[in-house]
């Protein structure tokens, strides 16, 4: 049996994971994310208890009770590459021994919904309204560092949009994978159901022309044109991608909703939206 090094996987001295800084029992199989560590303390806010609250680096962890649900609510920070480590680390927090540093024979799957905020890309996709995440297009690469991962990933659809929008090939090859289906159904059967991108940053990767020109000044309009089969790309947020890829590889079962904050079709936003997202916050944990 394989014994994983410390160096490949970090335990701190008091048995926690390397960056999350919880323990194995002070996590729930089901788990609701976001980037924002205050959107956290939201969600805690709901709960009827609360059995630890952890903060590290930009993580912040807090376990509870919903009506009755033992829900783990944390923040990931801002992007894929903080994707792999919450990810991984919340993986091996439940199947990994870390007393023995070996797989349990047992696996334990996690629910994982992620409650974003996100662009808009098309008209029907407008600032308040929620869009889950059916499928996610990664700009980010990331998953082509794990095996297997052409396995879950969507080619034709892939082969698709790079002719679309005559992808750069300065860019990684931008992968489609799918969310949980059965999670979609759900908790997302009354809401917009889209493809997002998940980008490599918030301006230029989204095409936002802000002072620095742009390499393809029209790629935003490409991407709003693009439609496979019944699919249109609905919204640009920066994490999807990663953890649907991360979470089939692994087993686990994952989704991502995001209330939209801005349409970039029609060029508003709204910075006020603490009432969409609480009311968002509490479906999901009533549905998960
Ligand atoms: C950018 O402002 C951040 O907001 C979106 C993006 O995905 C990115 O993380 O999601 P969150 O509001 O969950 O952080």
């Amino acid at each position: 049996m394989r014994i994983i090094p410390e160096s490949e996987l970090i335990i701190n001295s008091d048995g926690s994971a390397f960056h999350l800084h919880i323990t194995p029992d002070q996590l729930s199989d089901k788990i609701v994310m976001m980037g924002d560590p205050d959107r956290v303390t939201m969600t805690a806010s709901f709960f009827d208890t609360i059995e630890c609250d952890v903060q590290s680096r930009e993580f912040h962890t807090v376990t509870g009770t919903y009506k009755g649900k033992r829900i783990t609510a944390l923040s990931h920070g801002i992007g894929t590459d903080n994707i792999d480590i919450v990810v991984t680390e919340l993986d091996a927090l439940a199947n990994i021994d870390f007393k023995t540093r070996t797989v349990k024979d047992e696996f334990k799957q996690l629910t994982m919904v992620r409650i974003g905020t996100s662009g808009g890309m098309q008209p029907h996709c407008p600032v308040g309204s929620y869009v889950v995440s059916e499928k996610s297009i990664g700009f980010d690469g990331l998953i082509h560092f794990y095996d297997n991962s052409k396995n879950i990933r969507e080619q034709e659809f892939e082969e698709a949009f790079q002719k679309h929008v005559k992808w750069s090939p300065f860019h990684c090859l931008p992968y489609v994978v799918s969310a949980d289906e059965e999670l979609v159904d759900r908790i997302g059967f009354d809401m917009i159901r889209g493809v997002t991108i998940s980008a490599t940053g918030f301006y230029g990767p989204q095409g936002r022309y802000v002072r620095l020109p742009l390499a393809d000044p029209d790629l935003n309009s490409k991407i709003e044109s693009f439609r496979f089969n019944d699919y249109s790309i609905t919204n640009y947020e920066m994490e999807s991608s990663a953890i649907a890829g991360l979470s089939k590889l692994m087993g686990h079962k994952a989704m991502t909703v995001c209330t939209i904050i801005a349409n970039r079709v029609a060029l508003d936003s709204n910075t006020d939206y603490k009432g969409s997202m609480e009311d968002l916050i509490r479906t999901v944990l009533d549905r998960i």
